[in-house]
């Protein structure tokens, strides 16, 4: 299948390329260094040293493993590049992770919210179109969150709910509420998809991931110019990664307020699992299908226990500190959110356990003296100063 991988230089997207070319698939990534120009000018920089740029990159993975990847760098809010990849690849498939992904990033301030809406919002409606005149049939995959619903006192459900109002029924998007700039720009994606499938006979895909931790994958291990990144700072580290860099460099987990605030959780292998399944069943014409992608959930709190508790068999003394949140949120909240639809079309998940976190370890021990330890604590508040 001919596969594009949008924001293919990304930590997932680098990983999802190779994991697709290893399978046989016609690969193209395509990326403009948002990540890596955000690092740089915020001073930050992946733990993992990661090869200079896309040519580079594939260009090692065909001394791997002979097979090509063929790469665009340009940015997908430009129609032109948009426009010239679609036309020349005609894809079959295309996987959408090309998005600004971070919530503190977003909240810094009005030009950080208004950048991070405008590129994704406009990136992928460029997208959207360029599907329709260039690959009509091709099947979008694109990266949501479960972040767009927020943490509501009712269960979840994967995309949809069922609504009896007033005597009348209707199977509706379930209420969003999403609790960044970052997260609304995806709900904003969710319904312009919507849109598209309805009125213009779009077909895709809208997975709702949850947070994902891990390092390595099957194609990451072959050599050490295969790595993807492996971010830690306070903008672009998520909760477990986070916390498992903090434990092999003893600085205290960073556990924000009272710590429990409850999140959907994968492995990045199972995201790479996720999307091949997504890709793999395609969606009708006009459709919307709405998964959410996660595996587990558990609440920060519980994650620094198991953190702590891994350290302790490997000899790690860790310990665990509640520091001011930073963030707007529910700190003690209900969260239950249905993700059977991916389980039902094959998923096996890589559940976490403490020899899994073991293994972060040993991978950061390798990488620790490259960390930027300025960068740990949390610097912007959410809530602006009265
Ligand atoms: P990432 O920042 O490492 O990857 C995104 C890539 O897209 C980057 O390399 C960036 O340079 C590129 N990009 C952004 N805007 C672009 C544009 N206008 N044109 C071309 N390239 C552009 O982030 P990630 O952690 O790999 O996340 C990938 C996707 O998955 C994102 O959409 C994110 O919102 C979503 N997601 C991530 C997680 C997680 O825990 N990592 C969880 C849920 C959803
Ligand atoms: N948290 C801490 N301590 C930390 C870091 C985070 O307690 O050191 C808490 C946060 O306050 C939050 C929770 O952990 O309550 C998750 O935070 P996070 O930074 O791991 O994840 P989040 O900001 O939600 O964003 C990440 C990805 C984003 C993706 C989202 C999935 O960066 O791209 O969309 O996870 S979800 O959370 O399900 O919406």
């Amino acid at each position: 299948m001919r596969i594009i991988i949008l924001g293919g230089d990304g930590y997932l997207g680098w990983a999802t390329a190779m994991r697709f070319s290893n399978k046989g698939h016609e690969v193209h990534v395509v990326d403009n260094y948002l990540r890596r120009t955000a690092h740089q000018e915020a001073g930050t920089d992946s733990l993992t040293p990661i090869l200079a740029n896309l040519p580079e990159r594939t260009r090692a993975w065909k001394d791997v493993t002979g097979k090509e990847i063929g790469v665009t760098e340009g940015d997908l809010c430009d129609w032109t590049v948009t426009e010239q990849v679609f036309r020349d690849f005609q894809p079959e498939a295309v996987v959408h992770y090309g998005e600004m992904p971070s919530a503190p990033y977003s909240m810094k301030d009005r030009e950080h919210a208004v950048f991070t809406q405008t590129n994704n919002v406009v990136n992928t409606l460029n997208v959207i179109f360029a599907i329709e005149q260039f690959a009509p049939d091709a099947h979008l995959v694109k990266l949501g969150t479960m972040g767009e619903y927020g943490t509501p006192n009712i269960d979840i459900e994967e995309g949809y709910i069922t609504i009896e109002h007033k005597g009348r029924t209707d199977t509706l998007p379930f209420p969003k509420l999403p609790g960044s700039f970052y997260h609304l720009s995806k709900v904003h994606d969710s319904h312009n998809i919507h849109f598209a499938c309805r009125v213009r006979g779009l077909r895709a895909t809208d997975l709702n991931q949850g947070v994902v931790y891990g390092i390595e994958t099957e194609e990451t291990v072959l050599d050490e110019r295969l790595l993807t990144r492996f971010d830690y700072d306070d903008v672009f580290g998520t909760a477990l990664n986070r916390f498992c860099l903090q434990a092999v460099i003893g600085h205290p987990l960073t556990v924000y307020g009272k710590g429990g605030q409850t999140r959907g959780y994968l492995n990045i292998v199972d995201t790479l699992e996720c999307v091949e399944l997504a890709v793999a069943n395609p969606a009708d014409r006009g459709e919307m299908r709405v998964y959410n992608q996660f595996t587990e959930q558990f609440s920060v709190r519980q994650l620094a226990e198991i953190v702590q508790k891994a350290g302790a068999e490997v000899g790690l003394s860790v310990t665990v500190d509640s520091i001011e949140n930073p963030r707007v949120e529910l700190e003690e909240h209900y969260f239950n959110a249905q993700h059977t639809k991916l389980l039902d079309l094959g998923l096996q998940p890589d559940l976490l356990s403490e020899t899994l976190v073991e293994s972060m370890f040993a991978v950061i021990e390798r990488y620790k003296d490259r960390t930027i330890v300025d960068h740990i604590l949390p610097r912007d508040r959410w809530r602006p100063s009265a």
